[in-house]
């Protein structure tokens, strides 16, 4: 009798959970993604109600699967958007500028249009790159360059403005609509891949508009590859437009640039130097960047406060080469070293097109090599529908969504002149660099890393459908009144036996200067994709993994350090 109450309680439950499941199911059809932009796929969905997979994280903006952006106010939800009439003074560094600065765009007398896609007929531009591009191209960027000088300050289309528009976006000078007290910052967030591409392609048909030349494309400043690894000539010839007296003399050509660079000049020789890059090349683009998240950094919706995190390429090389190019000399690295100024140097803007060819490099990696299991684009409509306004070459306030930005086709313009001389440069290992885990201190954490922590950190047991395991560095507070960089190493306690680049080097934190961050304090975090790493150091069936935080540069302290699995 018993057996068979016990049977029929089962089959009820099953039966239970059958409902429970199909409610689940068509609740997650139904209800509009708005209530929950993160459950865009019913089986994750139905994972994350029922708690049948613990350690998948579907969504990292879940308030409960958050996974570390520490004491972060969750935002209401809804697109990040522009309102010109929420900008005001900007927040200025800690130590001040040379000179007081602004940096909101005039006021359009009308309504900004949406954005339209230009005529499919339109020629094809295609962006080269600075060091072999013809001297005709570049001497078409310095005109361009000189013409939007030569523009009187009040147009939105001269050098001035354009430049301001980084700022406006970075400094604290526009605010989320009804938050006044929440700066609109698109570094550190999913919008930073997109924001910056419509920023270039504004610049680049406003300078082919002075020109009088339809076609003109853009150069590019191809620092990822051997022979774009140093500053393009036309930008140190004292004569030219593109010359910018705030940049550090010492990295003038032939000097090789150093993709890691933080304050320090190392010793390398060139083919050193340049090997090493490639590893970094590697890292940031192909086996940290698996996944959406990774690659372009995390959600960021309208309430959330600012920085929840960025991703690879955005801390290295992107911040490393603003540090690398801007003029150590001054307090803030100007110009190119700091947000408020790096739009005045003519490099930034060769500078970040190579930020966006990356951008189309990494689509076509991850819809090649990776397969077809991995989305290259977030599908969560707060990043679709994110908006920003520029002015065109017709000095009309345009708005744009990131939707608009997802395919350079279709904005007329391409990539030529350079592959990806990274794409198979694995780093090496090191072997024999982790030590004896028995002689590892205890941590407790949260910690300031005045020296480098190590830390046995668990590996939770893989769902089904893992696909990526993820190390996250939560709760990181960095001194916003300095320059910040740590390292990351895995399997490595003796860190400093490691060779330079080598692949247990799993991660670099780079932050500039974040000028007005509350209390002087800037609250982010970090991830570091852990598939690959374990699989070329041999520990993918080891429990834990040891985690060696080093110190490079600035005050930092570090919330706590845990590994999620990450389906997206
Ligand atoms: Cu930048």
């Amino acid at each position: 009798m018993k057996k068979v109450v016990a049977r029929s309680d089962c089959a009820l439950h099953s039966l239970r959970i059958l409902a429970f499941c199909a409610l689940a199911a068509a609740l997650t059809a139904i209800v509009p993604r708005a209530t929950n932009p993160c459950a865009y796929s019913i089986s994750r969905s139905i994972l994350a109600v029922t708690g049948l997979d613990p350690f998948l994280i579907t969504c990292s903006s879940d308030a409960s699967l958050s996974d570390g952006a520490g004491d972060k106010k969750a935002g209401s939800g809804g697109p990040i958007v522009t309102d010109l009439h929420l900008c005001g003074d900007p927040d200025p560094p800690d130590h001040p500028p040379p000179a007081p600065f602004h940096c909101c765009p005039p006021m359009s007398s009308s309504e900004p249009v949406n954005f339209t896609f230009p005529d499919p007929a339109e020629p094809l531009r295609t962006r080269r790159p600075a060091h072999e591009a013809s001297a005709d191209h570049m001497a078409k960027y310095k005109r361009a360059v000189a013409l939007m000088k030569a523009l009187p300050r009040s147009d939105p289309r001269s050098f001035y403005q354009q430049a301001n528009v980084h700022c406006a976006y970075c400094s604290g000078a526009l605010r989320q609509p009804g938050r006044p007290e929440l700066p609109l910052q698109i570094h550190f967030t999913w919008l930073f891949f997109p924001f910056h591409r419509a920023y270039l392609y504004f610049f680049e048909r406003i300078a082919a508009k002075l020109l009088g030349d339809p076609g003109f494309a853009l150069p590019f400043w191809s620092w990822d590859v051997p022979e774009g690894m140093r500053i393009p000539d036309e930008f140190a010839d004292r004569a030219s437009p593109l010359y910018n007296a705030r940049r550090n003399p010492r990295h003038l050509p032939p000097k090789v640039l150093d993709l890691e660079f933080m304050e320090v000049e190392n010793n390398y020789t060139d083919e050193q130097q340049i090997q090493r890059n490639l590893w970094v090349m590697h890292k940031q683009m192909v086996t940290n960047a698996r996944l959406p998240s990774l690659f372009y950094g995390q959600p960021y919706h309208a309430g959330d406060s600012a920085m929840p995190g960025a991703g690879t390429v955005e801390l290295c090389p992107h911040n490393t080469m603003h540090l690398w190019a801007g003029d150590i000399s001054n307090p803030n690295v100007e110009d190119m070293g700091v947000y408020y100024s790096a739009g005045r140097d003519p490099i930034f803007y060769p500078h970040h097109a190579n930020i966006d060819r990356l951008w189309d490099a990494w689509r076509h990696i991850i819809r090649t090599t990776h397969g077809n299991q991995t989305q290259a684009d977030f599908t969560d409509p707060d990043w679709l529908d994110a908006s920003f306004l520029f002015y065109d070459e017709e000095a009309r306030l345009v708005r744009v969504t990131v939707r608009d930005m997802l395919d350079a086709d279709k904005l007329r313009y391409t990539y030529g002149g350079v592959g990806m001389a990274w794409l198979n440069a694995r780093p090496p290992t090191s072997p024999g660099v982790n030590g004896k885990r028995s002689r590892l201190k205890s941590v407790s954490f949260p910690v300031s890393l005045d020296e480098a922590v190590t830390v046995e950190v668990s590996r939770p047991a893989p769902p089904r459908n893992r696909q990526e395991e993820v190390l996250v560095v939560e709760g990181i507070e960095v001194d916003s009144a300095d320059f910040v960089k740590f390292e990351v190493y895995v399997n490595a306690m003796e860190y400093h036996k490691v060779q330079p680049g080598g692949r247990e080097l799993a991660g670099t934190f780079v932050t500039l200067k974040q000028p007005g961050e509350e209390a002087g304090t800037m609250r982010t975090t970090m991830r570091v994709a852990l598939n690959q790493l374990l699989e070329d150091l041999g520990a993918e069936g080891d429990h834990s993994v040891t985690v060696t935080l080093v110190p490079v540069r600035g005050k930092v302290r570090i919330g706590g350090l845990r590994i999620v699995y990450v389906a997206e």
